[in-house]
């Protein structure tokens, strides 16, 4: 199996309020997802979840905190994705659309699920209720999850 590429995955939010962004181009395209992507070798994945979130939304996060990871393996692929999730209810900067992403605030009870990762909506739970989580998942495709597991960890030291 190929060495694991890790992504980041940061959720701006507030008490009642998420901001998750439309994906216009590229992978998980027509996806409303939290903001990041692939941490490059030169950073930490603290540093790529805070560059990531500026790259696609503008706002510069402040308290990032590390509240999951997910492991996904995508069925014939041989390098399985690390993406370590992220949140935030301290921010500066002005929230402004990207060529790949549009970002919108939604009601925390009208998460888009329908057009998201079929995954998220397994973990998001967790993330509200702040119980640090590892969730494994194997994909067909874009759109199937095959197998999966969630468990609530202890939190990795930083
Ligand atoms: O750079 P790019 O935007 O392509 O990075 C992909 C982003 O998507 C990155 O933030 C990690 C994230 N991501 C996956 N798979 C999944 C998933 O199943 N659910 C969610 N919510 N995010 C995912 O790569």
């Amino acid at each position: 199996m190929a060495a694991k590429q890790i992504f980041s995955l940061v959720f701006v939010r507030n008490k009642s309020d998420i901001l998750i962004g439309m994906k216009k181009r590229g992978f998980g395209q027509g996806k409303w997802n939290g903001f990041g992507g692939k941490v490059e070798s030169h950073e930490t994945i603290l540093q790529g979840a805070i560059r990531g979130l500026e790259e696609e939304s503008s706002l510069k996060a402040e308290n990032l905190k590390n509240v999951g990871i997910l492991e996904f393996e995508f069925e014939g692929s041989p390098t399985p994705l690390e993406v370590h999730v992220f949140e935030t209810f301290a921010y500066t900067g002005t929230i402004k659309e990207s060529e790949d992403i549009l970002p919108k605030w939604y009601n925390l009870k009208d998460v888009p699920f329908k057009n998201m990762w079929p995954d998220d909506e397994l973990w998001f739970p967790y993330m509200l209720r702040g119980e640090f989580f590892k969730g494994k998942f194997l994909y067909r495709g874009e759109d199937t999850i095959l197998k999966h597991n969630i468990e609530v960890v202890d939190k990795p030291s930083e």
